[in-house]
């Protein structure tokens, strides 16, 4: 097969990072996205159909529809013309879907954002994580191989800040050293150095993205952010009266998922490939996330008591806003995370747009809008 279905080595190398700013060029891309129904994905199949790339879609087989986050994009037939945006059913534990799909869409860049993403959860499910996370990314390389586009194709990687884990140094960048904490971060861990490797053993272009956390409206509702302004939206209304959380000590660099997806594609058009830290460089614990989304209502939150016996309680009417419950607590946690993105500011030119305060009213914004329409949300 070798590099006959998308095109020549050349042609890839010409595909570089003059294209940055330029929309034009990107007409005969095709972009592949794993995980596109996921809060990433939703919004690089949006910013990619923006350039004028071709868009196709990894969903899985549910049982109830899984495509909420995409449907706007099918709404507006402006926004895929031509039938730019195309779904396909396949699974990152099925190695003959994968292989099935990339032959037929003969993408120009894949981007590998299908995952088992909760790390509490992968306490709980830490074999499917695995097979997921690390093996699932194994499958998707070996399928481009299979295809025969290893040398046209180019890869991106949904690495991530777990991967640091037990914190050696603050800030972390991409020479920190890895300490995972979590059977999530150990499968993610697998899948960066299978990355790297094939990278170096089959002069593949695959990046990984180290991206930290980053949110927005679309964040899927059982992360900490979410559920702090889904809630506390809640209880402006009164349709709720509080809400419980684990640790509100860990400390998070939070950013804005719009912004985040905007590196991911900007990777992809570098001359070589190679791998970068996104961040905003600030760090704000739980609680303060919580006390800005209050803030955010015209409340404030005041804490009493200590460990488990701790509550929020809202400073004017005395009630308590917010528990704790052990039940959110991890067996292993990661206390502290802050990037340090200066490689992509020099080499992508790259910097975040939204600030901490904005996402946290973004948010709010959006969850009261929601709560408001479907008190049942
Ligand atoms: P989400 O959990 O919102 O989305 C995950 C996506 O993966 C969904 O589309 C989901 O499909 C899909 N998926 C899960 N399992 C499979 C499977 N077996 N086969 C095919 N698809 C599957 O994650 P995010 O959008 O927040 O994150 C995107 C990626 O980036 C993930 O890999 C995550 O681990 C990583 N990451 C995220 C960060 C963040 O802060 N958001 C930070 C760093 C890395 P379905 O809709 O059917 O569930
Ligand atoms: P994280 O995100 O584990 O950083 O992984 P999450 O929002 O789940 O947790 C952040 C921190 O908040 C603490 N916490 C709680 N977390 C949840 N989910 N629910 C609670 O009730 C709660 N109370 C306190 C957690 O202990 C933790 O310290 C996310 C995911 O998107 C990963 O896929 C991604 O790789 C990393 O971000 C970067």
């Amino acid at each position: 097969t070798g590099d006959g279905a998308t095109g020549s080595k050349q042609a890839r190398l010409s595909n570089s990072s003059k294209d940055l700013n330029g929309d034009a060029g990107d007409a005969n891309k095709v972009a592949l996205i794993t995980g596109i129904t996921g809060q990433d994905g939703s919004y690089l199949a949006e910013f990619l159909l923006k350039k004028n790339y071709e868009v196709h879609g990894i969903i899985r087989r549910a049982s109830t529809f899984n495509t909420t986050r995409i449907e706007h994009l099918y709404a507006d037939p402006k926004a895929h013309k031509g039938g730019r945006m195309k779904l396909h059913y396949g699974d990152m534990t099925d190695s003959s879907s994968l292989v099935k799909i990339i032959n037929k869409v003969k993408p120009t860049e894949i981007y590998n954002l299908a995952a088992q993403s909760h790390v509490k959860v992968s306490f709980d499910l830490s074999e499917y994580t695995a097979e997921v996370d690390a093996v699932g990314t194994l499958r998707i390389l070996d399928a481009i191989r299979t295809c025969g586009m290893e040398r046209t194709v180019r890869f991106y990687q949904a690495s991530t800040s777990e991967l640091y884990g037990k914190v050696v140094e603050t800030p972390q960048n991409e020479q920190t050293p890895f300490y995972p904490r979590s059977p999530y971060a150990c499968a993610k861990m697998y899948g960066f150095w299978i990355v790297v490797n094939y990278r170096e053993a089959y002069d593949m272009f695959a990046c990984n993205g180290i991206l930290f956390n980053h949110e927005s409206p679309r964040r899927g509702e059982n992360f900490v952010t979410r559920k702090i302004t889904r809630s506390v939206a809640k209880i402006l209304l009164n349709q709720m009266e509080y809400f419980e959380l684990g640790n509100l000590d860990s400390k998070r660099d939070w950013g804005h998922a719009s912004d985040y997806v905007e590196a991911m594609w900007m990777m992809l058009q570098q001359e070589k490939p190679t791998d970068f830290v996104i961040a905003t460089g600030e760090t704000h614990s739980v609680r303060e996330f919580v006390e800005a989304s209050f803030r955010h209502i015209g409340r404030e939150i005041q804490w009493r008591g200590s460990g488990v016996n701790e509550v929020g309680v809202e400073r004017d009417t005395d009630i308590v806003r917010v528990r704790i419950n052990p039940k959110y607590f991890r067996p292993t946690e990661v206390d502290l995370l802050q990037g340090d993105a200066s490689k992509a500011k020099r080499e992508l030119n790259w910097t975040p747009k939204v600030s901490f305060q904005q996402l946290v009213s973004d948010m709010m914004t959006a969850d009261i809008e929601l709560m408001k329409k479907n008190p049942i949300a």
